[in-house]
């Protein structure tokens, strides 16, 4: 399997967050690439390649002019303030507030966000920049005919909306894929998250389509961020009704437990007759992750890859998050090495 990696992640690696009422150093880290990387080597998995720049109008397909403006341009306003600290929101139009945008840095920052989880630094927007090339990059080489890629992503995306950053997301790498496959000529595209934390902002981006079906398994946001979407009532809107569904599972859920949300999404998106299979792939579903509350274990993750092959489908794996950052590495390549077995058993 090819996997499309860039460097420029590097150029993200936020401070800080704030985590129980103290200041942390940020979990989303650039070492987490770099064992998912190790891992590739160390095992094989096929060759590594850099992105190719599609520049911004695959983005624009899923991103406002407005907010991919404001994110590119944040920094370089913050520093004018002889700032050199993390540029992080800090108020938010909730309710009781109005939707109005702010001309100021710190309004325009909280009216284009949903927490204070994602940081801007000097070179964030260039590395998520690069990520969402990185997946477009994954998704021409299936468009091309490969049966399968995976886009090492850093930073992940499944938490930004169109309009939103939050959740160590900025820019969605799965959504733009999701839609240059779509501008391309398919006409279906299944996404499946399979990440620990509901994938708000791609249901989000594609809540009212009933060109992407998406599902996602993920912990109860009734205790769980990102606590205000994510719930089982969520099966879409308008043309989009029926085309969204939600596995939200207890803290301690297990791979029984786990993989039986799997099976069920898996029928829904047999049945949806999908072109293309995109997964957003994070592994915070494991037992030892420091911020999530499932006990998957590695070779569940092989297990995890043999069922998503089974669907037989033309599929994109995207990194999203995961962050025992010693494992990340082999449970991301158990899933992509399970998902090979399920092939090489099928022919
Ligand atoms: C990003 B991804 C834990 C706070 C967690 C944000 C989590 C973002 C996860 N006390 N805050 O879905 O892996
Ligand atoms: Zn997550």
């Amino acid at each position: 399997m090819l996997t499309i990696y860039s460097d420029d992640h590097r150029l993200h690696h936020g401070r800080c967050e704030l985590i129980d009422g103290k200041l942390m150093p940020c979990f989303e880290m650039p070492s987490r690439a770099d064992h998912v990387l190790d891992q590739v080597k160390k095992r094989k998995l096929g060759d590594i390649q850099g992105p190719t720049d599609f520049g911004r109008a695959p983005l624009l397909r899923v991103h406002s002019a407005d907010y991919l403006d404001f994110f590119e341009g944040a920094w370089a306003r913050w520093a004018a303030l002889g700032q050199e600290g993390d540029l992080l929101p800090f108020t938010w139009p909730a309710r009781t507030l109005r939707q109005v945008k702010p001309t100021g840095l710190h309004g325009e920052l909280g009216y284009y966000s949903f927490d204070a989880g994602a940081p801007i630094t000097a070179g964030t927007w260039q590395a998520a920049y690069s990520a969402a090339q990185v997946a477009l990059t994954a998704q021409a080489a299936i468009q091309q005919g490969a049966h399968a890629a995976f886009a090492l992503c850093r930073p992940p995306g499944h938490h930004a909306a169109g309009e939103v950053m939050g959740g160590y997301c900025y820019l969605n790498n799965a959504a733009i894929a999701a839609q240059a496959f779509l501008d391309q000529g398919r006409r279906k595209v299944a996404i499946l998250d399979v990440d620990y934390h509901h994938g708000n902002g791609t249901q989000d981006i594609f809540y009212s389509r009933d060109d992407v079906f998406f599902a996602s398994i993920h912990g109860d946001p009734q205790d769980e961020f990102p606590f205000f979407l994510g719930y089982a009532d969520e099966t879409g809107e308008g043309a989009g009704q029926g085309y969204n569904i939600n596995y939200p599972l207890p803290a301690g859920s297990d791979w029984a437990a786990w993989s039986a949300a799997l099976e069920d999404a898996c029928k829904r998106i047999a049945s949806y007759d999908a072109d293309v299979l995109v997964i957003s792939l994070g592994v915070d579903t494991f037992k030892d992750d420091p911020i999530s509350q499932f006990k998957l274990d590695s070779p569940d993750y092989l297990e995890m890859g043999k069922r998503i092959g089974q669907l037989g489908k033309p599929t994109l794996f995207v990194m999203e998050g995961g962050y025992a950052v010693e494992e990340i590495g082999i449970n991301a390549v158990n899933v992509l090495e399970g998902f090979q077995r399920a092939q090489s058993g099928a022919r």
